[in-house]
């Protein structure tokens, strides 16, 4: 905690929720369980804000209306870094940060390729070079119904697309997970098929919403959240957002997802985030704000409709699900 100026530092019965407050035994709101509270936080290891402050470009003037800034309350730094899905360390949420803690992206490299004029294999600092981290402020509704909204510092993955110029014949964007299960002890165990995968279509991949993202909330991003490099797309379930990237790789065909090939009937391509249809096993109509109390209506493309829905003009959403 000690590089967080003491003016940013939330007191934790902001960010932690009710649940979280009466699971943890602690009556919000009274002077002893506050500090309480404070001594369970002391003693669990915290999600680390030691990682390095990024410059962040200040948002477009016109960014509210372009959907590059949501105007509703972020969720804690706290939250964003201690409740996590990350599957390459561990599939419990809260212990992510910790079992992450340790992990090194020294000297990582990021090799782009497949059906392009330019291929390229960049470092962190030349993919940064690109373009200089715009803050983008994202709601991310994960396929659980769970929801944040995150301020991240990235760039439109088109400004990259565009450098390495993907060939007539490219109409997909494959990406791939670091595969290094010495770092990375969740691929140790076989809950997915490693390394993690994802796609998009070229156009989704090139529309401004998309980014690839490298901090949020002004740091550059720690191990749990997908450092050093990580994919957002705020209008899909946050599974679609790949973690820790070494590879995207422009392809002809619809490239293999691992959640879909885990399970098809579960878990689409597209993923786009839809009210209207829900996961066989669970409603899709609302969601939890983590953080916040009751639920809210999940939006369609999670809000981003006007956006984003002429990308799927003539397609049944409930069979490209
Ligand atoms: N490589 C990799 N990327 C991943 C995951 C994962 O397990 N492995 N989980 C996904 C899921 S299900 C979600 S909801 C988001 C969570 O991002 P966050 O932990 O930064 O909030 O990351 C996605 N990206
Ligand atoms: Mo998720």
């Amino acid at each position: 905690m000690s590089e967080i100026p003491t003016d940013k530092i939330t007191p934790p019965e902001v960010y932690f929720n009710r649940r979280e407050l009466l699971r943890a035994g602690i009556l919000a709101g009274s002077m002893a369980g506050t500090a309480a509270l404070y001594r369970l936080l002391k003693a669990r290891p915290m999600a680390p804000p030691e990682t390095r402050k990024l410059a962040v470009a200040a948002p477009a003037r016109d960014a509210a209306n372009s959907g590059f800034a949501v105007d509703e309350p972020l969720t804690s730094f706290e939250s964003i870094t201690s409740y996590n899905n990350f599957y390459e360390f561990t599939t419990s949420k809260m212990d992510v940060a910790r079992v992450a803690a340790n992990f090194k992206t020294d000297g990582w490299k990021l090799e782009v390729g497949g059906l392009v004029k330019n291929p390229q294999t960049l470092s962190i600092d030349e993919l940064r070079a690109i373009s200089p981290p715009e803050e983008r402020v994202y709601r991310m509704r994960c396929v659980e119904a769970w929801s944040m909204v995150i301020p991240w510092a990235g760039f439109s993955l088109s400004k990259l697309l565009e450098q390495v110029e993907p060939l007539p014949e490219a109409k997909y964007v494959a990406f791939e997970t670091l595969l290094d299960p010495t770092r990375m002890p969740g691929q140790k165990t076989s809950v997915l098929e490693w390394p993690y995968v994802e796609g998009l279509r070229l156009d989704e991949a090139r529309h401004p919403l998309t980014i690839l993202a490298t901090g949020l909330y002004g740091r550059e991003l720690p191990p749990q959240d997908g450092a050093p490099v990580r994919l957002v797309v705020p209008w899909k379930y946050g599974f679609k957002g790949i973690k820790s990237i070494v590879k995207i790789t422009l392809v002809a065909d619809q490239p293999v997802t691992s959640w879909n090939r885990y399970g098809a009937e579960e878990y689409g391509f597209y993923a786009n985030v839809n009210p209207e249809v829900d996961h066989p096993r669970w409603s899709q109509a609302t969601e939890q704000r983590i953080g916040e109390t009751g639920r809210r209506k999940t939006l369609p493309f999670n809000g981003y409709a006007e956006q984003v829905s002429h990308l799927y003009d003539g397609m049944d959403l409930r069979v490209n699900f």
